[in-house]
C-alpha cells in the first residue's frame, strides 16, 4: 500500500490530484480541512488536505516495502476511524454536489472495506449484543422479580399510605417506614411504633405539672387558642395547687379579648391587668408583683406580618424571667406549620402547645412539628372546656392513640 497526501484549495482539486498520481484505484484515507496558521494567517484562505493510499502489485511490493513497513501502515488504518468505505462514498457525493467534480471515481466496496474495518465493525457488532444483552436482563429481572419482593413493596407502599392518612408527611412517613423495614425487616403497626418512640423519646421535653417561672407568655397565631388554653393552666394551678394567680392581656385590639380573659380572673378571682403599650407592660407587672404565677396573653400575630413578629419580640424583651409558650393548631396544614416555627423561632426556649386534637383525624402533624421544632411538645388541647380538656403530652401514650387502626 502506498499512501500520499495532497494538499489543494479545493477537494475537487485535491480529488484530481489523487486520481493522477494515484491512479482510479486509489482509495481516500482522510480528508480535511487546513486551517491557515501564523501571524496574517485571517488573510490566508483554507486549503484541503486528502490523505489517498493504492495498493501495490505483489511485485511491486516485494521491491519497495519490507513487511515490517506494511504491517506499521496497517495498524495506523486500523486506528484511523475515518477508513469507514461508507463515509468515503458519501464524501464523494459531496464533492460531486457541491464541487462539480465531474470526473467518476469509482470504488469497488469490497476493495474499500480494508481488513482493520472488520475487526472495527465486529467490536461494534459486539458492543450492540451486549446493550441488547443488558437490555433483556433488565426486563427480565423485572419480570421475575420474586413475589416476595413484590409482596413486601406493596406492604411498605401500605405501610407509607397508612401513615400519610393519619397526617404524617410524606418525607416522615418514608423515613420511619424504611427506619421500621431496615431494623426489623417489616412496617407493622408494632415496628413503627417502636421506631416513633425510638425517635422522639430523645427529643427535649418541656411539658411540666408546676410552672416555677414568674411570668408565663402565650404566644401564636389568632384563634389558635392562646387564651383557653392559657385559662386551662391558670384555672389548674389555682384550684389545684393553690397558686395565687396573675392576669395580664396584651390582646387590646379586640374587646371581645379582654372580656374573654375578664371573665376567667372574675372566676378565679385574680387580679387582671391590661397593658397597650410596652411602657405601661412595667407598671402593670409592677401591681402584679405579689402574685406568685403571672400568665401573660398577647394578641395573635399574623406571622406573616413582619412589623407584628418586631413589635412581639420588643415586648418579650421586657419580660424578664419569663417562660414563653407557642401555640398552635393540629389543625392546621404542614406549610403553615412550617412557616410559623420559622418565624418564632427567634424566641429561645419555647414550649410547644398544640390545640385542637378533637378538631383533627390527621394527628400526624404532631410528629411533623415536633420534628421541624427540634423539640417535643409539652401540651395538647383537646376541647373547649376550661380547665379540663388539656393534658402534658406523652409521647408513648399518644404514638398508640396514633397509630391504633380507625
Ligand atoms: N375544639 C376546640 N376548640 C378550642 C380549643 N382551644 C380553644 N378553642 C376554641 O377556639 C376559639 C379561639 O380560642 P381563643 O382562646 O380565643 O384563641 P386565641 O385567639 O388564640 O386567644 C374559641 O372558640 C375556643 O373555645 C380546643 O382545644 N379544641
Ligand atoms: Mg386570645
Amino acid at each position: 500500500m502506498q499512501i500520499k497526501k495532497f494538499v489543494a484549495k479545493t477537494a475537487a482539486e485535491a480529488m484530481l490530484q489523487v486520481k493522477k498520481e494515484l491512479g482510479e484505484d486509489a482509495i481516500i484515507l482522510q480528508t480535511k480541512k487546513i486551517k491557515p496558521k501564523g501571524l496574517f494567517s485571517f488573510m490566508k484562505k483554507e486549503q484541503v488536505e486528502i490523505l489517498a493510499a493504492v495498493e501495490i502489485r505483489e511485485k511491486q511490493l516485494k521491491r519497495k516495502e519490507s513487511p515490517l513497513k506494511t504491517s506499521m501502515v496497517d495498524t495506523e488504518i486500523y486506528r484511523n476511524k475515518n477508513y469507514q468505505n461508507e463515509k468515503f462514498k458519501s464524501y464523494l457525493n459531496n464533492v460531486k454536489n457541491n464541487e462539480d467534480l465531474e470526473d467518476e471515481i469509482k470504488i469497488s466496496s469490497s476493495r474499500t472495506i480494508p481488513k482493520p474495518i472488520e475487526k472495527d465493525t465486529i467490536s461494534k457488532d459486539i458492543d450492540e449484543i451486549k446493550m441488547v444483552i443488558n437490555h433483556l436482563n433488565a426486563k427480565f429481572s423485572d419480570a421475575f422479580k420474586s413475589e416476595e419482593d413484590e409482596e413486601s413493596e406493596k406492604s411498605k407502599n401500605e405501610s407509607i399510605k397508612f401513615l400519610r392518612d393519619k397526617g404524617i408527611s410524606q418525607e416522615l412517613a418514608l423515613q420511619i417506614v424504611d427506619k421500621a423495614i431496615s431494623s426489623q425487616g417489616e412496617a407493622s403497626v408494632g415496628i413503627m411504633s417502636k421506631v416513633l418512640e425510638e425517635k422522639f423519646k430523645g427529643f427535649k421535653i418541656e411539658g411540666r405539672s408546676s410552672f416555677n417561672k414568674k411570668y408565663n407568655v402565650f404566644v401564636g397565631p389568632t384563634g389558635v387558642g392562646k387564651t383557653t388554653t392559657l385559662a386551662k393552666i391558670a384555672s389548674s394551678l389555682s384550684i389545684k395547687e393553690n397558686k395565687r394567680i396573675g392576669f395580664l392581656t396584651l390582646d387590646t385590639y379586640r374587646i371581645s379579648a379582654v372580656e374573654q380573659l375578664k371573665t376567667y380572673a372574675e372566676i378565679l378571682n385574680c387580679p387582671l391587668e391590661v397593658a397597650y403599650d410596652k411602657n405601661d407592660i412595667k407598671d402593670s407587672l409592677q401591681r402584679l408583683d405579689t402574685r406568685d404565677t403571672i400568665f401573660i396573653d398577647t394578641a395573635g400575630r399574623s406571622h406573616k406580618n413582619k412589623k407584628h413578629m418586631a413589635e412581639l419580640k420588643d415586648m418579650l424583651e421586657t419580660i424578664d424571667d419569663k417562660e414563653v409558650f407557642l401555640v398552635i393548631g393540629a389543625n392546621f396544614n404542614k406549610e403553615d406549620i412550617d412557616e410559623i416555627l420559622s418565624n418564632y423561632s427567634f424566641i429561645e426556649n419555647y414550649h410547644l402547645i398544640v390545640t385542637k386534637l378533637d378538631e383533627t383525624s390527621r394527628l400526624g402533624l404532631i410528629f411533623d412539628i415536633m420534628n421541624e421544632a427540634g423539640k417535643s411538645i409539652s401540651y395538647t388541647t383537646f376541647g373547649q372546656n376550661v380547665p379540663d380538656d388539656i393534658e402534658i403530652f406523652d409521647l408513648k401514650g399518644f404514638i398508640n392513640d396514633f397509630l391504633r387502626e380507625n
